[in-house]
């Protein structure tokens, strides 16, 4: 049938503007932005950023290679729980961590997993390293559902939440994630013997060389944990969240740390709503994907005992609370505040936000500019609250 030549050019048009706006999306990259918000009038990482102060050890002045039999390396490990089917972006991460920091230190990694590693994982991950892999599969009853949670009202809880648009709401997997990092990993015996962890994900980015080992940088200053990122999160996932701390708390009051966090975590003016919804918490966090912290501090009786009232109160299933905003309100509770150290001079980015020095030592971001893509996200920096309150050491 003869198709009349103005619907053939029309056709072509509209072929040509579809390509063209393919090409367009896929190629326009995301623009990072640094917008201030929340009551932030200049963003520090704008300012020089250099390394930590005080003693720093370093590569070449200490033995530092894989294989020694007297590492200068301490009793640290990098960590990761991930799927076979990451692999791909994994690798990337890996190679961006092993440039701009482990290569020179060569700490192990210990990938954690809910079902076997593929050959292929397992090969491919110790391919891109000198340091030691070990593979280690999460024990079933670390990542099982606990016999107290109704599926039943799980469902109908996960249905509520996705009519508010909260993403992975009824995944449970996504759920068993959150339990098992909030208060399963330090458990699982291949971290037995280690005293530090460093958190890393599939996709996440390094940009700035890091010439000290990290892990000694904790330990020496006696450090609890590490953040680079500060955000708010989604109150719908954590209603009771800060109603079931304060049940703990009021049964534990000896367990709050003298120079404690609880402003910041309580904090009313700068998103009220926020503050509302959560029914008396920001929802201020450190954005768990990347941590460095002390596991004697997940061990020990204060956020163990806190993990385990959590656990029983179900939050984990009924509503969708996270280990960022669990590991922030122990850390923020029980830990010293002085014993927190944001990581400034470590370049980072997890879709969509970034901690970005100024430093020679950094390439491939923008000092200051903290989120890529739309300017509502610029809301979600909590980092201003936390300087205020916390400091910004
Ligand atoms: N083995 C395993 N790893 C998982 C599972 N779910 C999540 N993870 C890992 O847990 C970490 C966090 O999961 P993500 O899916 O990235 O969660 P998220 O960061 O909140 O979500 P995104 O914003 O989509 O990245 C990642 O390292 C994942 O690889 C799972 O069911 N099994
Ligand atoms: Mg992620």
């Amino acid at each position: 049938m003869a198709i009349a030549r103005p619907i053939r050019m029309l056709g072509a048009v509209c072929i040509l503007l579809t390509l063209f706006l393919i090409f367009n999306m896929r190629q326009a990259p995301q623009k990072p932005s640094t917008k201030l918000v929340n009551g932030m009038t200049r963003d520090p990482l704008l300012d020089p950023t250099g390394e930590p102060e005080g003693v720093l050890w370093r590569a070449d002045e200490h033995d530092y290679s894989p294989d020694s039999e007297k590492p200068a390396r301490t009793n640290a490990a990098l960590i990761s729980l991930v799927r076979n089917e990451e692999l791909h972006d994994l690798l990337n991460t890996m190679h961006d961590l092993e440039r701009t920091w482990n290569s020179k230190f060569n700490y192990p990694y210990i990938f954690f997993n809910d079902v076997p590693f593929t050959e292929d994982f397992k090969q491919k991950t110790q391919a891109a390293t000198k340091a030691k892999c070990q593979y280690e599969l999460v024990p079933k009853e670390h990542w099982e559902v606990p016999s107290w949670i109704s599926m039943d009202l799980f469902q109908e809880s996960a249905k509520k939440l996705e009519e508010e648009n909260i993403q992975y709401a009824s995944k449970i997997s996504y759920h068993q994630m959150c339990r098992w990092n909030s208060g399963m990993f330090y458990k699982h015996p291949a971290l037995d013997k280690l005293r530090y962890y460093w958190r890393i994900e599939p996709k996440v980015k390094f940009f700035c060389d890091v010439d000290y080992d990290v892990f000694r940088y904790m330990e020496d200053r006696n450090k609890t944990y590490g953040f680079t990122i500060n955000l708010y999160d989604a109150p719908q996932t954590i209603r009771t969240l800060w109603p079931t701390t304060k049940e703990f708390l009021a049964a534990n009051p000896t367990y709050l740390s003298e120079n404690n966090m609880m402003d910041w975590i309580t904090e009313d003016q700068i998103r009220p709503e926020h503050n509302e919804i959560a029914n008396g918490y920001s929802t201020c966090h450190f954005w768990s994907n990347f941590e460095i912290g002390d596991l004697d501090f997940f061990r020990g009786d204060k956020y163990e005992s806190y993990f385990q009232y959590l656990d029983r109160a179900g939050g984990f299933f009924y509503e969708r609370w996270g280990d960022a905003p669990v590991h922030s309100l122990g850390v923020g509770l029980f830990a010293d505040a002085d014993k927190v150290h944001w990581f400034r001079d470590i370049g980072y980015n997890h879709i969509p936000y970034f901690n970005c020095p100024n430093s020679p030592k950094c390439s491939g971001c923008q000092a200051g500019h903290s989120y890529a893509g739309a300017d509502f996200l610029s809301k979600e920096d909590c980092r201003p609250s936390y300087f205020k309150y916390v400091g910004t050491h």
